[in-house]
């Protein structure tokens, strides 16, 4: 939840040095008792005092629980953060639109396939393109290590405590990777399906990897992130023989939280849905430069 506390502020490392924040964290936290239980009674025909099956702690206005904090505390918290986080993101989106760079922000779970469609991804487009990679991680350069050995440009942000990317850690990194122009920008975010949905990068698309050893419910489960999300890859397809997995049933379920959300099935080990998602970059990318050539 760290869209409404802040964690993990003033853990981040750019290229294994530290990024100094330029916003403070969240403030003391003050105690109070919590107003809502579960626990009630009503007048149907068994009145009695019970518990429901499920405690949603998510109902109340902030959407969220953080322990000692109010409802009302917290939707400032994190309207604050928010709004710090959107005006950053409107600088790299500037930024992006004025070169005609074409950036993805991709969100998932942990080990949905990330790095591997990044790593296939850029070996299919062999100069074609111009390309550079911002890696997030909690801990560790490995994933900035495994594009660079494709030879493209990866700068590794850890996050630290932090469970995503925010705007501003992507601004420094885009600075320091000296972008070029009509370029493609591919941001791998923390494996995470929930925070990275809130955080807006200045990326063109949030482009959401869901793997077919996660579940089909997986969309309805962290909506934010599939509504969030304009392409859906249904990723590791090659894994479906071996599986219950419902490939129908996810995208029927994808599309009920995000009806406009394009699905491509894609193995990144097999190839499958490769062609057709290389399709789509290059597609976003002409785009990006025709429109900067209006400008
Ligand atoms: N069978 C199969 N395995 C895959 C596919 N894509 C990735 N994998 C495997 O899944 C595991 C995780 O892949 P990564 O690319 O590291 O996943 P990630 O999303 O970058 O992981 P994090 O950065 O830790 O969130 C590795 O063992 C990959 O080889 C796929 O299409 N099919
Ligand atoms: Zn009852
Ligand atoms: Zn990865
Ligand atoms: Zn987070």
């Amino acid at each position: 939840m760290c869209n409404v506390c802040g964690c993990g502020a003033g853990e981040t490392l750019i290229g294994g040095h530290a990024l100094k924040q330029a916003r403070k964290p969240a403030g003391q936290v003050q105690y109070r008792v919590h107003d809502k239980t579960a626990i009630h009674t009503h007048d149907h025909d068994h009145d009695h005092v019970h518990t429901h099956d499920a405690i949603d702690f998510g109902a109340g206005p902030a959407g969220a629980h953080a322990p000692g904090m109010s409802q009302a505390r917290m939707v400032k918290i994190e309207r604050d953060i928010l709004s710090k986080n959107d005006s950053y993101a409107e600088e790299n989106r500037g930024y992006l639109d004025a070169h005609g760079i074409f950036a993805l922000n991709l969100v998932s779970s942990p080990g949905s396939g990330k790095t591997t469609l990044l790593v296939k991804t850029i070996e299919a487009l062999h100069g074609e393109l111009r390309l550079a990679v911002i890696e997030g991680d909690q801990q560790t350069d490995n994933d900035a290590a495994r594009i660079r050995a494709t030879g493209a440009p990866a700068l590794q942000i850890n996050t630290g405590k932090g469970c995503h990317l925010d705007a501003y850690m992507v601004g420094r990194a885009m600075q320091q990777l000296k972008l070029d122009d009509d370029s493609l920008l591919l941001i791998e975010n923390v494996g995470n399906l929930v925070c990275p949905a809130s955080f807006d990068l200045g990326e063109a698309h949030k482009v959401a990897i869901l793997s077919v050893t996660e579940g089909e419910d997986k969309p309805l489960k962290y909506p934010d992130m599939f509504r969030a999300a304009d392409l859906m890859l249904l990723n590791k397809c090659d894994l479906l023989p071996y599986l219950t997995f419902d490939a129908d049933l996810a995208e029927a379920n994808a599309r009920r939280v995000n009806p406009n959300i394009q699905v491509i099935r894609t193995s990144a080990t097999s190839g499958e849905g490769m062609d057709e998602w290389l399709r789509w970059i290059k597609a976003g990318c002409r785009k990006a430069v025709a429109a900067r050539q209006v400008v």
